[in-house]
Protein backbone atom coordinates (compact mmCIF):
# COMPACT_ATOMS: atom_id res chain seq x y z
CA UNK A 1 0.00 0.00 0.00
CA UNK A 2 1.16 3.83 -0.57
CA UNK A 3 -0.46 6.35 1.62
CA UNK A 4 0.04 10.08 0.31
CA UNK A 5 -0.39 12.29 3.33
CA UNK A 6 1.62 15.08 5.24
CA UNK A 7 1.95 17.08 8.51
CA UNK A 8 -0.66 18.53 10.85
CA UNK A 9 -3.36 17.49 8.73
CA UNK A 10 -5.99 15.90 10.80
CA UNK A 11 -7.73 14.03 8.12
CA UNK A 12 -4.04 12.40 7.68
CA UNK A 13 -3.33 11.99 11.33
CA UNK A 14 -6.43 10.00 11.90
CA UNK A 15 -5.56 7.36 8.76
CA UNK A 16 -1.89 7.00 9.82
CA UNK A 17 -3.16 6.22 13.39
CA UNK A 18 -5.60 3.75 12.10
CA UNK A 19 -2.15 2.10 10.68
CA UNK A 20 -0.82 2.23 13.60
CA UNK A 21 -3.32 0.79 15.60
CA UNK A 22 -3.31 -2.24 13.21
CA UNK A 23 0.03 -3.13 13.06
CA UNK A 24 -0.14 -1.76 9.44
CA UNK A 25 2.23 1.27 9.55
CA UNK A 26 5.11 -0.75 8.77
CA UNK A 27 3.79 -2.45 5.82
CA UNK A 28 2.82 0.91 3.51
CA UNK A 29 4.67 2.89 1.78
CA UNK A 30 4.25 6.41 3.29
CA UNK A 31 5.18 9.48 1.06
CA UNK A 32 5.35 12.54 3.19
CA UNK A 33 4.24 15.59 1.14
CA UNK A 34 4.73 19.22 1.63
CA UNK A 35 1.21 21.41 0.62
CA UNK A 36 3.03 24.34 0.92
CA UNK A 37 4.88 23.32 -1.65
CA UNK A 38 2.95 21.87 -3.53
CA UNK A 39 4.16 18.61 -3.54
CA UNK A 40 0.55 16.70 -3.44
CA UNK A 41 -0.05 18.53 -6.95
CA UNK A 42 1.74 15.60 -9.41
CA UNK A 43 0.29 13.16 -11.24
CA UNK A 44 0.50 10.38 -9.17
CA UNK A 45 -1.86 11.97 -6.53
CA UNK A 46 -4.11 13.14 -9.30
CA UNK A 47 -4.32 10.16 -10.73
CA UNK A 48 -5.25 8.29 -7.39
CA UNK A 49 -7.68 10.92 -6.28
CA UNK A 50 -9.40 13.09 -9.03
CA UNK A 51 -9.58 16.05 -5.95
CA UNK A 52 -5.65 15.96 -5.69
CA UNK A 53 -5.83 15.57 -1.16
CA UNK A 54 -4.40 14.03 0.83
CA UNK A 55 -4.93 11.42 2.65
CA UNK A 56 -4.83 9.27 -0.66
CA UNK A 57 -4.22 5.68 -0.09
CA UNK A 58 -3.51 3.26 -3.07
CA UNK A 59 -4.15 -0.84 -1.85
CA UNK A 60 -3.41 -2.48 -4.79
CA UNK A 61 -5.98 -2.05 -7.73
CA UNK A 62 -8.13 0.39 -5.46
CA UNK A 63 -7.35 4.30 -5.28
CA UNK A 64 -9.03 5.21 -1.68
CA UNK A 65 -9.77 8.91 -0.57
CA UNK A 66 -12.16 10.63 2.31
CA UNK A 67 -10.29 9.77 5.46
CA UNK A 68 -13.09 8.34 7.12
CA UNK A 69 -13.80 5.29 4.44
CA UNK A 70 -9.93 4.56 4.63
CA UNK A 71 -10.35 3.83 7.97
CA UNK A 72 -13.44 1.75 7.70
CA UNK A 73 -11.67 -0.03 4.47
CA UNK A 74 -8.47 -0.90 6.45
CA UNK A 75 -10.08 -2.26 9.53
CA UNK A 76 -12.46 -4.25 7.57
CA UNK A 77 -9.29 -5.47 5.63
CA UNK A 78 -7.51 -6.65 8.98
CA UNK A 79 -10.41 -7.91 10.68
CA UNK A 80 -10.37 -5.57 13.46
CA UNK A 81 -13.77 -6.30 15.35
CA UNK A 82 -12.92 -5.23 18.68
CA UNK A 83 -11.64 -1.48 17.24
CA UNK A 84 -14.57 -1.58 14.59
CA UNK A 85 -16.88 -4.12 15.21
CA UNK A 86 -19.05 -5.46 12.59
CA UNK A 87 -22.78 -5.98 14.20
CA UNK A 88 -25.23 -4.15 12.28
CA UNK A 89 -25.84 -1.63 15.72
CA UNK A 90 -21.85 -0.64 15.98
CA UNK A 91 -21.25 0.19 12.87
CA UNK A 92 -24.15 2.21 12.58
CA UNK A 93 -23.05 4.06 15.77
CA UNK A 94 -19.76 4.42 13.92
CA UNK A 95 -20.75 5.33 10.89
CA UNK A 96 -23.06 8.13 12.48
CA UNK A 97 -20.60 9.67 14.57
CA UNK A 98 -17.99 9.61 11.89
CA UNK A 99 -21.08 11.67 9.84
CA UNK A 100 -21.71 13.91 12.47
CA UNK A 101 -18.06 14.61 13.29
CA UNK A 102 -17.36 15.24 9.75
CA UNK A 103 -20.64 17.70 8.90
CA UNK A 104 -20.96 19.33 12.59
CA UNK A 105 -18.28 18.85 15.67
CA UNK A 106 -14.66 18.98 13.53
CA UNK A 107 -16.40 21.36 11.14
CA UNK A 108 -16.91 23.91 13.37
CA UNK A 109 -12.96 23.03 15.16
CA UNK A 110 -11.72 23.55 11.52
CA UNK A 111 -13.36 26.97 10.94
CA UNK A 112 -11.75 28.16 14.22
CA UNK A 113 -8.48 26.38 13.71
CA UNK A 114 -7.96 27.67 10.32
CA UNK A 115 -8.20 30.64 11.31
CA UNK A 116 -6.16 30.83 14.67
CA UNK A 117 -3.88 28.01 13.47
CA UNK A 118 -3.24 26.80 10.05
CA UNK A 119 -4.03 30.31 7.87
CA UNK A 120 -1.43 32.26 9.14
CA UNK A 121 1.42 29.12 7.98
CA UNK A 122 -0.59 29.43 4.27
CA UNK A 123 0.58 32.55 4.15
CA UNK A 124 -3.29 33.47 4.47
CA UNK A 125 -2.84 36.43 7.05
CA UNK A 126 -3.99 36.77 10.45
CA UNK A 127 -7.22 35.54 12.10
CA UNK A 128 -10.68 36.87 11.12
CA UNK A 129 -12.15 37.49 14.38
CA UNK A 130 -15.58 37.43 12.93
CA UNK A 131 -15.22 33.91 11.27
CA UNK A 132 -13.96 32.26 14.83
CA UNK A 133 -17.16 33.54 16.09
CA UNK A 134 -19.02 31.94 13.73
CA UNK A 135 -17.04 28.83 14.28
CA UNK A 136 -17.27 29.07 17.95
CA UNK A 137 -20.73 29.39 18.01
CA UNK A 138 -21.06 26.04 16.30
CA UNK A 139 -18.77 24.69 18.60
CA UNK A 140 -20.63 25.01 21.33
CA UNK A 141 -23.62 23.57 19.91
CA UNK A 142 -22.21 20.58 19.35
CA UNK A 143 -19.75 20.24 21.80
CA UNK A 144 -22.83 19.85 24.25
CA UNK A 145 -23.72 16.69 22.26
CA UNK A 146 -20.11 15.10 22.89
CA UNK A 147 -19.81 15.99 26.32
CA UNK A 148 -22.96 14.54 26.74
CA UNK A 149 -22.30 11.39 24.45
CA UNK A 150 -19.04 11.04 26.75
CA UNK A 151 -20.51 11.15 29.98
CA UNK A 152 -19.89 8.19 32.26
CA UNK A 153 -17.83 7.09 29.44
CA UNK A 154 -14.25 7.00 28.63
CA UNK A 155 -14.43 6.45 24.95
CA UNK A 156 -17.26 7.86 22.37
CA UNK A 157 -19.15 4.58 22.13
CA UNK A 158 -18.81 3.41 25.43
CA UNK A 159 -15.77 1.44 27.46
CA UNK A 160 -13.66 0.48 24.37
CA UNK A 161 -11.66 2.70 21.76
CA UNK A 162 -13.15 2.43 18.63
CA UNK A 163 -12.27 3.83 15.14
CA UNK A 164 -15.28 6.32 15.74
CA UNK A 165 -12.25 8.11 18.40
CA UNK A 166 -9.74 8.87 16.03
CA UNK A 167 -12.51 10.06 13.64
CA UNK A 168 -14.04 12.53 16.37
CA UNK A 169 -11.26 13.05 18.39
CA UNK A 170 -8.90 14.02 15.39
CA UNK A 171 -8.49 17.79 15.84
CA UNK A 172 -8.28 17.09 19.23
CA UNK A 173 -4.52 17.83 19.57
CA UNK A 174 -4.90 20.50 17.62
CA UNK A 175 -8.03 22.05 19.57
CA UNK A 176 -5.24 22.07 22.80
CA UNK A 177 -2.61 24.36 20.96
CA UNK A 178 -2.48 27.88 23.24
CA UNK A 179 -3.82 30.39 20.97
CA UNK A 180 -6.02 27.91 19.14
CA UNK A 181 -9.28 30.00 20.69
CA UNK A 182 -10.94 26.90 21.33
CA UNK A 183 -12.83 26.84 24.74
CA UNK A 184 -12.17 23.27 25.62
CA UNK A 185 -12.15 24.06 29.59
CA UNK A 186 -16.02 24.70 29.28
CA UNK A 187 -16.10 20.64 28.17
CA UNK A 188 -14.16 19.28 30.87
CA UNK A 189 -15.35 15.45 30.09
CA UNK A 190 -14.39 15.90 26.00
CA UNK A 191 -10.58 17.50 27.34
CA UNK A 192 -10.55 14.40 29.32
CA UNK A 193 -11.00 12.66 26.37
CA UNK A 194 -8.95 14.22 24.33
CA UNK A 195 -5.97 13.78 26.84
CA UNK A 196 -6.73 10.17 26.95
CA UNK A 197 -6.70 9.91 23.49
CA UNK A 198 -3.06 11.13 23.27
CA UNK A 199 -1.88 8.73 25.69
CA UNK A 200 -3.15 6.25 23.51
CA UNK A 201 0.90 4.90 21.49
CA UNK A 202 -1.06 4.75 18.29
CA UNK A 203 -2.86 8.03 18.59
CA UNK A 204 0.52 9.71 20.26
CA UNK A 205 2.66 8.49 17.31
CA UNK A 206 0.93 10.75 15.14
CA UNK A 207 0.83 14.03 17.13
CA UNK A 208 1.78 16.38 15.19
CA UNK A 209 4.71 17.56 17.29
CA UNK A 210 6.08 14.01 17.10
CA UNK A 211 5.79 14.03 13.58
CA UNK A 212 7.33 17.54 13.20
CA UNK A 213 10.53 16.37 14.93
CA UNK A 214 9.66 12.83 12.38
CA UNK A 215 10.42 14.96 9.87
CA UNK A 216 13.17 16.79 10.46
N1 LIG B 1 -12.68 15.27 3.17
C1 LIG B 1 -11.29 14.97 2.90
C2 LIG B 1 -10.46 16.18 3.20
C3 LIG B 1 -9.10 16.08 2.50
C4 LIG B 1 -8.37 17.41 2.59
O1 LIG B 1 -8.98 18.50 2.55
N2 LIG B 1 -7.05 17.32 2.67
C5 LIG B 1 -6.23 18.52 2.75
C6 LIG B 1 -5.21 18.34 3.85
S1 LIG B 1 -6.05 18.23 5.41
C7 LIG B 1 -5.51 18.71 1.43
O2 LIG B 1 -5.09 17.77 0.80
N3 LIG B 1 -5.36 19.98 1.00
C8 LIG B 1 -4.63 20.33 -0.18
C9 LIG B 1 -5.49 20.96 -1.24
O3 LIG B 1 -6.70 21.06 -1.06
O4 LIG B 1 -4.89 21.35 -2.23
C10 LIG B 1 -10.86 13.75 3.75
O5 LIG B 1 -11.61 13.39 4.68
O6 LIG B 1 -9.82 13.13 3.48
Amino acid sequence: MKLYTTNFSPNCRRVEAVLHHLGLYEEVDVQRLNLMAGEHQQDAVRAANPNVKVPTLVAGDLNLWEANPIMIYLCDRAGAEEFCPSDLKTRFEILRWMSWEVQHYNRALGEILWETFAKSMFGGGPADQNKVDAGLENFHRFAAVLEGQLAGRDFVLGDTLTVADFAVGSHSALAMVPGSQVPLDDYPTIKAWCLRLESIPSWGATAPDTRAEAAE
